[in-house]
């Protein structure tokens, strides 16, 4: 039996539960865990600017792929920089394995003055956590990290931490050998119980104009296939959630377009059904007009977490299961008592339907051409990784996503500064897929120096800045609800291109939709990123 370091058993761990990025930032504290990945044959490290961006990358790589990625932070300020993309990540439910490292055991939690220390450290990241463990032997690393691993593969997908204390990845152990050694993390899938399968297809059956809610749940258990089945089955038109986006192709005739706060109200919709089926979501309040929907009698709710399925809007029958095991049943046990309405929807319903495309559709405005321009340049499995910004605000209830894992949004926590590192992670997971960028000028300089990552590995991922010099989406609040007094809204920016090129990335300015379409075709063939600015002369109304 050989003898490894706890650093080298972190790695071969890992390697085991099929983990093949590390993102993060060396120092004192996880050094011999870069050296072990070092060491390491195929395990890829790729060091950022921020450990903010690390998790970040880390969630765009999970939202992206369905494939989990770690961040390795130093303790006391790496994590606490972790923190908002870890809190990202946690409000959207991706998975992140979060590797934090300590002060060495004896020293722990004892506000002594040594470097990095942060009293309670795992109990402050808690909040933001699925799971968290402190490994205080070597010999446990491997166990620790497995059982981190099920609860990120399994039931709500959320980061999860092991804090690895410096003087356990320096300690020796037996490799292979471990007392219990755990095999790599599998995701089980459990449907919910076949008399509640039978009963919520019975109700389905029943209504005449069903309606189906679906969440992130249905991306993240990929049931968007079997989603599009039960929809066309029971001609039920689908509304999905900002993480549900794309679980049924944007243009399929049966698909409604995005319930959000900056959307079109969805209300009229969810009032002209008879029966709801809300699937991997826990109504939140941007994407329920703040829980004001006027239900109908029939609610059915899927969730693969008992806890969610209790959240917010109470529902009559609940289906605690994995949504595509789950949806799979009720589709079968319809197929079974021959009901097929080969997607045909129930004309009040169908009107109510037009009518939220309609209000979206009119939300777009001058965005239009420039939202076509994009659309219509960029293969259907393009991922998109947007910031909240005025110019996608307009467009996003929309804009037509087409396959999962493509619209990539800071939906729950709302973190500006999301689109750039999730970009990064999502290339990174799918070198070979076009992902682009969009972010606002105030957006871009939150993360934005993460276009010398992006140089450095050479992702050539487009990133469009649209730059109003504003905080915009706020200054419009101020001009709107605060009788036009701007106050730390207005913002002296760098020239976007120059700073580009000053970091060796590709830059141009696009001042209209069709040299938009041009520079985003240049940037998809290019060998490096390339900044996209558009000029964005917003109307704020008097200056004053
Ligand atoms: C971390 C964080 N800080 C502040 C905000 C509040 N906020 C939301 S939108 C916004 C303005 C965004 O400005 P910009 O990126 O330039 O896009 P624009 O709205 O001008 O289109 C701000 C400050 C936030 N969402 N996240």
């Amino acid at each position: 039996m050989a003898k490894i370091t706890g650093a080298q058993a972190v790695v071969k761990s890992l390697e085991r539960e099929g983990i093949d990025i590390v993102f993060g930032i060396p120092g004192n504290h996880n050094m011999p865990i870069f050296d072990a990945l070092y060491r390491h044959p195929h395990i890829k490290h790729m060091v950022v600017r921020h450990e903010q961006a690390a998790a970040f990358m880390a969630d765009g790589y999970a939202r992206a792929s369905g494939k989990i990625a770690a961040v390795l932070s130093l303790p006391g300020p790496g994590v606490t920089n972790a923190y908002t993309g870890l809190g990202e990540a946690y409000s959207d439910s991706s998975p992140v394995l979060l590797m934090a490292t300590q002060v060495n055991r004896a020293y722990i939690d004892q506000d002594k003055g040594l470097l990095h220390e942060l009293s309670n450290q795992l109990e402050a990241l808690s909040p933001v956590m699925k799971y968290s463990e402190r490994v205080t032997e070597a010999s446990e690393i491997s166990n620790a990290i497995h059982r981190a691993l099920v609860e990120a593969r399994n039931g709500r997908p959320r980061p999860v931490q092991i804090e690895i204390p410096r003087d356990v990845q320096l300690d020796s152990v037996d490799w292979p050998g471990v007392p219990g050694q755990a095999s790599a993390a599998q995701r089980k899938r459990v449907c919910a119980p076949a008399e509640a399968v039978e009963a919520a297809a019975r109700m389905l059956r029943d209504a005449e104009s069903p309606l189906i809610y679906a969440g992130g749940g249905v991306i993240s258990s990929e049931a968007g296939r079997e989603l599009v089945h039960l929809a066309e089955r029971l001609g039920a038109p689908v509304l999905t959630t900002g993480m549900g986006a794309g679980s049924i192709p944007g243009d399929h005739p049966l698909a409604c377009g995005v319930a959000w706060i900056a959307s079109a109200d969805i209300r009229p919709l969810v009032a002209a059904c008879d029966a709801l089926l809300a699937v991997g979501t826990r109504f939140n309040e941007a994407m329920t007009h703040a829980w004001s929907l006027d239900l109908p009698t029939v609610t059915i709710r899927i969730d693969v977490d008992p806890v969610e399925i209790e959240r917010n809007l109470p529902m009559k029958e609940k289906l605690v299961g994995d949504a595509k095991a789950t949806l799979a049943a009720i589709d079968e046990q319809l197929a079974a008592w021959g009901e097929d309405r080969g997607g045909k929807v129930a004309p009040r319903l169908a009107a109510a339907r037009e009518g939220f495309r309609a209000a979206l559709e009119a939300k777009v405005g001058s965005t239009r051409p420039w939202m076509d321009a994009l659309r219509d340049n960029l293969p259907r499995d393009t991922i998109i990784s947007a910031d909240m910004s005025l110019f996608w605000a307009d467009m996003l209830g929309i804009f037509p996503v087409y396959e999962p894992r493509t619209m990539l949004f800071p939906w729950g926590y709302g973190t500006l500064g999301f689109s750039i590192p999730e970009a990064l992670g999502a290339k990174a997971a799918l070198p070979d897929r076009p992902v682009v960028a969009i972010a606002g000028d105030g957006a871009f300089l939150f993360t934005g120096a993460e276009l010398a990552t992006a140089v450095k590995y050479r992702l050539n991922v487009p990133i469009l800045v649209v730059n109003n010099d504003a905080y915009g989406m706020i200054k419009v609040q101020q001009r709107d609800q605060y009788d036009e007094q701007f106050v730390a809204v207005d913002l002296e920016n760098p020239d976007f291109v120059r700073l580009a090129h000053a970091f060796g990335a590709h830059g141009v300015r696009a001042t209209t939709p069709e040299a938009l379409s041009e520079a985003v075709g240049n940037a998809l063939g290019a060998d490096k990123p390339t900044v996209i600015e558009i000029p964005w002369g917003w109307t704020w109304g008097a200056e004053k």
